[in-house]
């Protein structure tokens, strides 16, 4: 089974495009399994079933989907871009300092507009050095950016954190952000 094929499809559907299989997440983002079963395509020749996304979900490397209580629903906890999900967040204060991790090429416009949440609906952010290294990575040549957290939640910006520990927040202005 290709595990990551499989997350990289459940991502896709659970945080950006629900209707390519006419799937309905609700407000909060959850899909009901039997359906996202039973309207899945195969992935990799290979059939989704209950065990399969359930496996999926507890070996995910970044926590990224969350089952229900009752085990009938499933989501993904943050990186969504479709506007039919707006998930209730924790608005929590920051630490002193959190990091994005972006490539090389995106630094001059980084430094013209902050960092701002393209597709998605926040920024992302995250404690871990080692986290950013590798999200920048996916882009090109990696660049570590510290961003001065407390200091912005000082001035008004509010924070969120995901269930798996993301930091969200929507905006980034240039001048909370370091760039070493
Ligand atoms: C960049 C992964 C030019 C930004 C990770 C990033 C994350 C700008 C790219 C989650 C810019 C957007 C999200 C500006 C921002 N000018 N480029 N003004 N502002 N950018 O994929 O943060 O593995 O939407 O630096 O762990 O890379 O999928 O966001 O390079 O939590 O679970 O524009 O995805 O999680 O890229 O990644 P993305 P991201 P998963």
């Amino acid at each position: 089974m290709n595990e990551k094929a499989i997350s990289q499809y459940l991502s896709f559907i659970l945080r950006h495009k629900p209707e390519e299989i006419d799937l309905t997440l609700d407000r909060e983002g959850w899909a009901n399994i039997e359906d996202l079963i039973s309207k899945s395509q195969p992935v990799n020749n290979t059939t989704l079933d209950e065990e399969i996304i359930k496996s999926i979900v507890s070996n995910s490397d970044k926590k990224r989907f969350q089952i229900s209580d009752d085990g009938k629903y499933i989501r993904a906890v943050q990186g969504h871009s479709t506007t039919s999900v707006d998930i209730t967040l924790n608005k929590l204060v920051p630490p002193i300092s959190l990091y994005h991790g972006t490539a090389q090429r995106f630094i001059d416009s980084i430094k013209e507009q902050g960092l701002i949440s393209k597709d998605r609906q926040y920024v992302h952010l995250t404690e871990n050095k080692d986290t950013a290294l590798s999200v920048g990575a996916r882009y090109g040549k990696p660049q570590i950016l510290a961003i001065h957290a407390l200091e912005m939640h000082k001035n008004g910006f509010e924070f969120f954190q995901a269930e798996n520990g993301v930091w969200l927040v929507k905006h980034v202005p240039v001048e909370f952000i370091a760039f070493q």
